[in-house]
């Protein structure tokens, strides 16, 4: 979708600090941390919400998610994925969080997980 802020960030129209990218999936670091390492893993097929996407995408994006988890080398972190204004999303392009959680004090702000 030409105004969606992520599809200009697949399409390199916005730049971002790649982490992985396929035919179908894009996984970058997000512009706001709460934590080191806090990742976007994102299906190039543009949809709002988790139903919008094709299972295809998401068995694949299921797996970069994993990859991703495991190369940021975080004992803790948390898979996140928001649908919905009530629910915290902002962006309107389907998008799983990959949070780091450094030690047992640090806190993810209002809204998230935080134990
Ligand atoms: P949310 O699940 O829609 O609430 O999260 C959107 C995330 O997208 C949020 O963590 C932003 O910091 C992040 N983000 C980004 O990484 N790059 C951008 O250009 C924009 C938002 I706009």
């Amino acid at each position: 979708m030409s105004s969606c802020i992520f599809c200009k960030i697949i399409k390199g129209e916005i730049p971002s600090m790649k982490l992985f990218e396929s035919e179908k999936t894009l996984a970058f670091l997000d512009i706001m941390p709460l934590s080191k390492g806090h990742s976007l893993i994102i299906p190039k097929h543009h949809g709002g919400r988790l139903t919008d996407i094709p299972d295809d995408q998401l068995v694949e994006i299921l797996s970069v998610v994993k990859r991703i988890a495991t190369a940021s080398g975080a004992e803790n972190y948390n898979i996140l994925q928001n649908n919905g204004r009530l629910a915290h999303q902002v962006v309107d392009h389907v998008h799983f969080h990959m949070i780091p959680k450094p030690n047992e004090t640090e806190g993810l702000g209002i809204g998230w997980p935080t134990s």
